[in-house]
């Protein structure tokens, strides 16, 4: 076998930013795009020689062939072990876990998340550090400056290799481990969680529907749920990984999991139902007739974890992204732990977590997780509640209003208006930033704004700064709008919009979040010019 170097010129692509690269396959496609981005990655490391990586995606399509590239470049550059899952499967939280379990120097995983996946639609590639979570800004800035400069990669010339069982092999001098996908994982929730609780659920005839959205949660899925915890054969739909998620969208949202939440919202629904998106890290919680919104969800759970074996002596703190409902800020003021800020983006809780000083953090964007790994998980959560379902033996829709009575409702929702010109998204932006003076004090329907400002952070482990996060405007009830671009499309802008609104009166909790919000939608218009700018009578996708 020989190491070929190739001459290349410099990768033109954009910073991987929050969450990795992600691009439509056609631009992946291009000539050495994929091996200059890899071999960035690997530029910008130090010490890894004979170490180990792990490897794995989401099965999307491109999915094996760039496994294969990558297991030739890393034996070239002198990995001494790549973990790759079976068929290149794994899941993000898996690859986090087997990351941490096998004491791997890093990972590389395949994915665009929730993107769609085929021919024409999106890929993405992310690396993630030793800690199993996504590589911090002072690596990724690190790989981008690398790839403005890189010359040659380096490849071993052969055959691919077989990924279609469980083996060892050896390429060149690195050993490769091809891993059942699932084992791993799954042992870790059997020490998480009360799997002897969920099966009695079960056993009682409580009736669930997983939808995995032909994405990677269905092999983990069907595992965990079906065969260990004794759900009946049927309850995990689309459990089939395909190249296109079936020409789907892997976004567990109540748009996109449409055929779920049909199920959810129809007759004779089932009590509980649950879906994950592209790469498994996303989950999406629903009750016969019930919606929980992400921010709620993850309120929820840290009032409800001593019902959780790993979690009954405590949580150290809990963390949540800028933008999501402070519904948990109510819940750890009463149990006396520390809440942290952060902007958007997993990597911020990483930090949180090595520090010991969070237990489980979550996002609006149907992100929730915990210190098990360094990843968010949707399967996770869903185990998660069905462990709480089956300590209080209530219904989901019990447990949220109850909940809501006890610590007052965080009405909340998200516009998003995906695909729009970028320049004048960009604009809104903008001016919305030049107008914070202007804005504070002034009065809408009635309401005071107390503060307007875009979000910067200051990292409480490391020190570092992120600045820019997201535009808020803050009134003096408490009530908030934050305008924010997406940092993971991959057509135009996406503009989204959060709202929340906080209500004490149990008898007007149950109103519709966004009648609740009408007040709020309009004013975030008037202040943002939100039609003008995007040209759109309303939002894409309402969550
Ligand atoms: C979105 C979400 C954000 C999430 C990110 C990655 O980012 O809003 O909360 O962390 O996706 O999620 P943005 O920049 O498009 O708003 V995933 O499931 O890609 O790993
Ligand atoms: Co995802």
């Amino acid at each position: 076998m020989t190491i070929k170097k190739i001459s290349t010129t410099p990768y033109q692509g954009q910073n991987p930013g929050t969450s990795g690269l992600r691009k439509k396959v056609k631009v992946f496609q291009q000539k050495n795009y994929l091996e200059n981005f890899v071999q960035s990655i690997f530029n910008s490391l130090d010490n890894y020689q004979g170490q180990t990586l792990v490897v794995g995606g989401d099965g999307r399509y491109g999915n094996i062939p760039a496994t294969q590239t990558i297991l030739k470049m890393a034996a070239a550059n002198g990995f001494g072990r790549v973990i790759v899952g079976c068929n290149a499967l794994l899941s993000t939280p898996a690859a986090s876990c087997i990351i941490r379990k096998y004491s791997a120097f890093g990972g590389i995983v395949l994915s665009a998340s929730h993107n769609p996946g085929g021919p024409d639609e999106d890929f993405g590639i992310k690396y993630n550090i030793s800690n199993g979570g996504p590589a911090p800004e002072k690596y990724t800035d690190a790989m981008y400056e690398q790839s403005k400069s890189i010359t040659e990669y380096k490849i071993l010339q052969g055959d691919d290799i077989a990924l279609d069982r469980v083996a060892e092999l050896a390429l060149g001098d690195m050993k490769i481990s091809i891993l059942d996908p699932v084992v791993d994982y799954a042992e870790l929730m059997a020490e998480i969680f009360d799997f002897d609780a969920i099966k009695t659920l079960f056993k009682s005839g409580f009736t669930m529907k997983f939808d995995a959205m032909h994405a990677i949660t269905g092999p983990y899925a069907k595992n965990i749920i079906e065969d260990v915890l004794g759900a009946p054969a049927g309850t995990v739909l689309n459990e089939k990984p395909l190249e296109d998620f079936g020409k789907g969208h892997p976004d567990p949202n109540l748009t996109y999991a449409k055929e779920l939440v049909e199920c959810l919202f129809g007759k004779n629904a089932p009590d509980f139902g649950a879906a994950s998106d592209g790469d498994g890290d996303r989950n999406m919680i629903l009750g016969n007739n019930f919606f929980v919104t992400p921010s709620d969800s993850l309120a929820v759970l840290t009032a409800n974890a001593e019902c959780v074996p790993a979690y009954k002596n405590g949580l150290s703190g809990v963390a949540r992204s800028m933008p999501t409902s402070c519904a948990v800020d109510n819940v750890a003021k009463e149990l006396g732990i520390n809440c942290f800020e952060t902007p958007t983006g997993w990597k911020f809780f990483g930090n949180l977590m090595d520090a010991h000083k969070v237990t489980l953090c979550g996002e609006e964007s149907f992100g929730t997780g915990s210190n098990h790994v360094r990843e968010k998980d949707g399967l996770w959560a869903v185990l998660f509640w069905l462990n709480i379902l089956a300590a209080k033996k209530q219904s989901v829709e019990q447990i949220v209003t109850e909940h809501w009575a006890k610590y007052g409702r965080n009405i909340y929702s998200r516009h998003d208006y995906e695909a729009v010109d970028k320049a004048k998204a960009e604009q809104l932006v903008e001016n919305l930033r030049n107008g914070f003076e202007a804005l504070k004090g002034a009065t809408f329907n009635g309401m005071k704004v107390a503060f307007a400002d875009d979000f910067s952070y200051t990292d409480s482990v490391d020190g570092s700064v992120s600045t820019k996060q997201g535009v808020r405007i803050v009134f003096e009830d408490g009530s908030r709008i934050v305008f924010r671009l997406s940092g993971t499309g991959t057509e135009g802008a996406t503009l989204r919009i959060y709202l929340e609104r906080f209500e004490p009166d149990i008898k007007k909790q149950r109103e519709d979040a966004q009648i609740s919000l009408a007040d709020l939608i309009t004013i975030a218009d008037d202040i943002a010019g939100v039609r003008k700018f995007t040209g759109r009578d309303a939002p894409t996708v309402i969550t």
